[in-house]
């Protein structure tokens, strides 16, 4: 796409004058060297040659970050179908670390030692150890509505779990799943203290895992919103003092919390008020077909803060270990509210003031804009326009909204920016919306590519929103990357948010499962560990592991048990590097890296036996195995840690019964 010579000139005069304040200033840098020695029409040439417009080279200079220079906000983007977290730089959009979550992470020695293991274990379900998940919504924890940077917590919509990971040191501390629900969706959403983290159901199913015939949908088939509870001071949800409340089956989707305004109140949308549950072979219309006949849903309206009184006051049923407000008694208390939503809702998302709340209905081509104030006084007033038939009361749709902004086809989610704009993905047109909250106006739109999901906004669901920078989340990228094969990766899409009109940076591939949401918090608000201080941290609890070992101290124990091998890791050896035990013994590994300099991390593995271990500096790892095969089997470090890596290496050694 070329522009005007008239245009271009005048561009080329702006990149002119970029080029000479980048080598006057420019000292080391590369572009400042680039330019001074390529001059004025060296820029104009590089331009030409590699079809570049002006708009393409604003993009690079808006997004390009030099050697050594970080990035502006963090961007933590669910590894979808990987059960991973993905961490971003903006604006340059590199990677900075997948974590591991619900799926082993072989470089971090997650999965494959017996702290991580262990916390892999928590996250079962039945019993039954999962080595995936499904991840759709991280939530920066919050305080006062604004991201504190301290945890951030993700959902496993397929196994529903949530995981707290800590942003001390990027890793996942601990795994949650009740047995509650068998599905779920409208997770993780924090309240504005992170009081509690939201878990909500998505596919109604028997509670507690019974078996009930999909026949008895209606009667014996429910939803519910699971309240974590999560204790700030001990970095983790306690399920003991974690609670419930039981909702009518139909598919609940997305929630927010309330804040400001709102405060006090969560929001979830549904689908399939219809109640289908398909029967294609069964002489029933398909599932897709049944749960869009209503042009209304529900939007599910919780003041949680009176909730938690009825649940202090006993008024509870305990199901799978979880206390649960029966569905009665959540109407009796006046818990539950429903409005009117149109049509086949996807994402709910309160406004920083907390004003609104906003849907977008799938099927639909606005947004709704839903306003607490008529909300609270409808339900002061008692007026309804009628109950469900679970006997939860439905507030009139056109009391209860502000108003709609007709944005397009298929809008899904919203973000919103410090100016007074909310930016909603529209799906069907594949486009972002901008729009004024102030007099619901469609300001702009901007093709992405391609099928955009969620987007996420610079501290877009805090309470004061930085504006700049938009990543759009988009599920296809088709031709916008070279051909890898049938499978290709998802498209985060950089948008630059400043002017009226939005403009497309960057396009960044993702080769993961599908990441569905992200977010985007300023980059000074992360204090990060460098090292484990002391030696000998369990990266777990992030206090001194009862099996540290000491520099000196290495020793090899026989208990009752098995050998325990206490070993330390500095470059360029492991003490002790020659390890002798017997065919059928139990081995317990505690290895601690003594060092203390930053980045010095050592890797163990030993072969064939499916271990590693990733020691940064400070950390202390166990690893419990049965030696079960006589043979010699060479132990070596994984991370090329110095000119000697290759002789940090020893021999276990199994000496035949
Ligand atoms: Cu729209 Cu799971 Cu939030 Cu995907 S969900 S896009
Ligand atoms: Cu330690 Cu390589």
């Amino acid at each position: 796409m070329k522009t005007s010579t008239a245009k271009w000139m005048c561009g080329a005069a702006m990149l002119l004058a970029l080029g000479c304040n980048g080598s006057n200033g420019g000292g080391a840098s590369a572009t400042g060297s680039a330019s001074a020695s390529l001059g004025g029409s060296g820029l104009r040439d590089m331009m030409e040659k590699r079809g570049l417009s002006e708009a393409d080279v604003v993009a690079a200079l808006k997004t390009y970050t030099p050697t050594g220079k970080h990035d502006e906000y963090y961007l933590f983007a669910s590894g979808g179908h990987g059960g991973n977290l993905i961490v971003m730089g903006v604006p340059s959009m590199r990677i900075l670390k997948y974590i591991g979550v619900f799926t082993p992470e072989p470089w971090q020695g997650y999965g494959y030692g017996d702290q991580t293991n262990a916390l892999l274990k928590q996250g079962s379900r039945d019993g039954k150890m999962l080595t995936w998940g499904d991840m759709h919504h991280p939530a920066l924890s919050e305080t006062k509505g604004d991201y504190d940077g301290e945890y951030i917590f993700v959902n496993d919509k397929a196994n529903p779990r949530i995981a707290v990971v800590s942003l001390k040191d990027f890793a996942t501390t601990q795994i949650v799943a009740s047995e509650l629900i068998e599905s779920e969706h409208g997770a993780t959403f924090v309240t504005p203290d992170t009081e509690y983290v939201i878990e909500t159901s998505q596919y109604p199913t028997p509670l507690g895992g019974r078996f009930a015939d999909v026949k008895q949908f209606n009667d014996e088939y429910r939803g519910a919103v699971i309240f974590w509870k999560f204790d700030r001071a001990k970095g983790r949800l306690v399920p003991e003092e974690s609670w419930a409340m039981e909702l009518p089956p139909y598919m609940q989707d997305l929630a927010d919390a309330g804040k400001l305004a709102s405060d006090g109140y969560i929001f979830i949308n549904s689908i399939n008020t219809e109640r289908a549950y398909g029967g294609n072979m069964e002489g029933n219309p398909p599932l897709e077909s049944g749960v869009s006949q209503n042009d209304m849903d529900y939007l599910h309206v919780i003041p949680w803060r009176k909730a938690e009184a009825v649940v202090k006051a006993g008024k509870t049923e305990t199901i799978a270990g979880m206390r649960v407000i029966p569905l009665e008694t959540a109407v009796a208390e006046g818990l539950l509210y429903f409005v009117p939503e149109p049509k086949s809702p996807h994402g709910v998302d309160v406004s920083p003031d907390g004003q609104d709340i906003i849907v977008g209905g799938k099927l639909d081509t606005h947004a709704t804009v839903f306003s607490i104030e008529k909300i609270k006084a409808l339900i002061s007033a008692g007026t309804v326009a009628g109950k469900d038939p679970y006997g939860v009361p439905i507030l009139p749709f056109q009391e209860a909204i502000r108003g709609q902004c007709e944005i397009g086809l298929g809008p899904l989610h919203t973000q919103f920016d410090n100016e007074g704009y909310a930016y909603t993905s529209v799906f069907i047109e594949s486009k972002v919306a901008k729009w004024s909250l102030k007099d619901l106006k469609l300001v702009d739109k901007l093709p992405t590519h391609y099928n955009i999901g969620h987007l996420a906004a610079a501290e877009g669901d805090t309470v004061s929103p930085d504006g700049k920078f938009l990543v759009a989340m988009n599920k296809w990228a088709i031709d916008r990357f070279a051909p890898v094969g049938p499978l290709l990766p998802q498209n985060f899409q950089l948008v630059d948010t400043t002017g009226q009109k939005m403009q497309l940076l960057y396009d960044s591939p993702i080769p993961l499962g599908e990441p569905h949401y992200a977010q985007m918090i300023k980059a000074d608000k992360i204090k990060a560990v460098d090292i484990y201080k002391p030696a000998g941290i369990n990266a777990l609890t992030h206090q001194k592991d009862e099996h540290a070992v000491e520099g000196g101290k290495e020793r090899v124990v026989r208990a009752a048990d098995g050998v325990h091998v206490y070993m330390t890791a500095v470059r360029s050896h492991f003490t002790p590097d020659i390890v002798r035990v017997k065919e059928g013994d139990t081995v317990h590994l505690h290895i601690t890296n003594i060092e203390q300099a930053k980045d010095a991390t050592h890797g163990f593995t030993i072969a064939s036996q499916n271990i590693h271990l990733s020691l940064e500096p400070g950390k202390h790892a166990n690893v419990t195995f049965v030696a079960d095969r006589p043979g010699v089997y060479p132990m070596y470090c994984t991370e090329f840690c110095s000119a000697l890596h290759l002789e940090m290496a020893g021999y276990f050694l199994v000496e035949p019964k």
